[in-house]
């Protein structure tokens, strides 16, 4: 009998969708509960106690079992499918660009959507107001390597960012470079990402972010 899994989420942020995204191309069955964190309601004792000592969504929750952290969960439901490599190299090298996307991508243009379209300028802090021109200079550095990456194979250009076929790495990084535009990111300056972001979208088992 396979365990039930529970998607403990808000359904707009990137690092939900990304699992439901992986579970869509894997044929995974998620159920969903939703929390606002708007009205930080991961940050209750019940979650916390519950869910997650962490006090952030997304979990996904396996059987009795609860793994937060949105790469390690699409780890789990993509384990043995094709989107994880067979050759070694590519399978770290899939890690790498998940790594990446935590450290140096969505925390700039995943935050920036966040503050703009979720918080709105007028709620700002003064922390976060001072802290907009970094972030934007990094998320556009961020895309800015996205971009030379897909443009540069040997003569020709990469289709996916590890190997010749989707993997995670692609998976991960479509959530928060899909919705850039929304961190006031203008994607017209990246046109292999642009081109990216249409090959990801066009896979059969693609689910919008919204779905
Ligand atoms: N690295 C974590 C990030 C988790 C995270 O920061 N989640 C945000 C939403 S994307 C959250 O729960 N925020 C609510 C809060 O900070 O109260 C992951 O990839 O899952």
């Amino acid at each position: 009998m396979t365990e039930p899994l529970i998607l403990h989420e808000f359904a707009l942020s990137g690092n939900c969708y990304k699992i439901r995204l992986t579970a869509a191309h894997v044929g995974a069955v998620l159920q969903r509960r939703e929390y606002n964190i708007l009205k930080l309601e991961t940050r209750t004792p019940e979650f916390v106690n519950n869910i997650s000592a962490n006090a952030r969504i997304p979990v996904l929750q396996i059987g009795d079992r609860f793994l937060p952290e949105s790469n390690a969960a699409c780890f789990w439901l993509a384990d043995s499918s094709p989107l994880i490599p067979i050759d070694r190299f590519e399978r770290a090298d899939m890690l790498h660009w998940m790594n990446w996307e935590q450290y140096f991508h969505e925390p700039h243009i995943g935050t920036m959507r966040f503050l703009r379209a979720f918080l709105f300028e007028e709620n700002w802090s003064a922390e976060q107001r001072a802290a907009v021109p970094t972030r934007t200079e990094m998320g556009n550095r961020a895309l800015g390597l996205m971009e030379d990456h897909l443009a540069t194979r040997h003569l020709a250009t990469r289709k996916w960012f590890v190997g010749d076929t989707p993997t995670l790495a692609d998976i991960c990084l479509f959530p928060y470079t899909s919705t850039a535009k929304e961190g006031g990111f203008d994607l017209s300056r990246y046109p292999h990402v642009s081109r990216w972001l249409a090959d990801v979208a066009a896979l059969p088992a693609h689910v919008t972010i919204i779905a």
